[in-house]
């Protein structure tokens, strides 16, 4: 009996030791296969896209993961293919998800899931407006960059419906709401690849000893007018097209930027953790498409100490 009973008390110890960990360990999140869209691969077993209404989508399976059939199903229908899907957006703007599976696999890592968004085209702006959610004008392109700063193809309508809903493994809807206002819904401008670095980037600051499940934002789109507003006089920041993300560590829920580096202070230096960890990041062949701006910040009165980084194309550092 007393033998039971302390076989008990270990099974018990066992069960409380193995939730705790698994609450608190970070995973990637990582499918046992990969898909790429837009040149961009991506493994992760929830991801977004944003596309206009009626455009052509096409999700192929990685190459090196071809060697068996893939099942898509999308809009209650189900297609099978060896290398790739395509179709047509629904014409009307909204959350259409996917999801693209193994063939006769059950595994919990054998499913990706895909968000579509059809977004609702940058033509459906009236004067700065889209809906009654100021945007202001964007700036003509300059002729050396017309393609990375052009106008956005369109606008992600934010509700409340999908505040909850996962874009990435870490990353929800709500992460990316605008501070321009506090209604909903807001009109924002988003890009695949900025998703796919603030998860590459989170699993590397996790492997670099500072665990995180997520991180805080300070700042994701800004629109001209927000921008502008805010005391901002370049029209040609990230922020605008919807590929950079001022953010921080934030494991307590103050939404203040923790004690990185221990010294029992909170300043730049705690920003210059995540700077050297996003230095190198930007600087590792894997992650060459996914280069850009990265620079660190002093506290102020209203929020504390973070990092930009962004998917530009190019790494530089001010
Ligand atoms: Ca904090
Ligand atoms: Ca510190």
């Amino acid at each position: 009996m007393k033998k039971l009973f302390y076989l008990s008390i270990a099974a018990l110890f066992i069960l409380i030791s193995s939730c705790s960990v698994g609450a608190e360990a970070f995973t990637e999140d990582h499918a046992d296969f990969s898909i790429v869209y837009d040149e961009l691969k991506i493994p992760l077993k929830t991801f977004s896209i944003f596309v206009l209404p009626r455009e052509e989508i096409e999700v192929k399976i990685a190459e090196e993961d071809r060697n068996q059939q893939y099942i898509i199903e999308l809009g209650g229908k189900k297609y099978e293919s060896g290398s790739s899907f395509s179709w047509k957006a629904h014409g009307e703007s909204g959350h259409y998800p996917v999801t693209i599976s193994r063939k006769n696999a059950s595994g919990k890592n054998s499913e990706i899931k895909l968000n579509v968004f059809v977004l609702h085209p940058y033509s459906e702006k009236e004067g700065e407006y889209i809906y009654g959610f100021k945007i202001g004008n964007y700036p003509a392109a300059p002729a050396d960059q017309k393609e990375d700063y052009s106008k956005p193809k369109g606008f992600l309508k934010i509700e409340q419906s999908i505040l909850d809903l996962n874009l990435t493994p870490h990353f929800k809807v709500e992460k990316f709401l605008t501070n321009q206002s506090d209604q909903l819904p807001q009109f924002i401008v988003i890009q695949e690849s900025l998703l796919l670095k603030l998860e590459y980037f989170l699993a590397e600051v996790n492997k670099a000893g500072y665990p995180a499940e997520t991180f805080g934002i300070v700042s994701f789109y800004r629109s001209p007018y927000f921008n502008k507003k805010i005391g901002n006089d370049t029209h040609y920041s990230r922020h605008l097209y919807g590929d950079a993300v001022d953010i921080y560590i934030d494991n307590r829920g103050n939404e203040w930027m923790d004690d990185l580096n221990g010294d029992g202070k909170l300043d730049i230096k705690d920003a210059d953790v995540l700077f050297k960890i996003a230095k190198k990041f930007d600087q590792k062949e894997k992650y060459a498409d996914l280069q850009g701006g990265l620079s660190s910040y002093h506290a102020n009165g209203v929020r504390g100490s973070f990092i930009h980084i962004d998917t530009r194309g190019i790494h530089v550092t001010w």
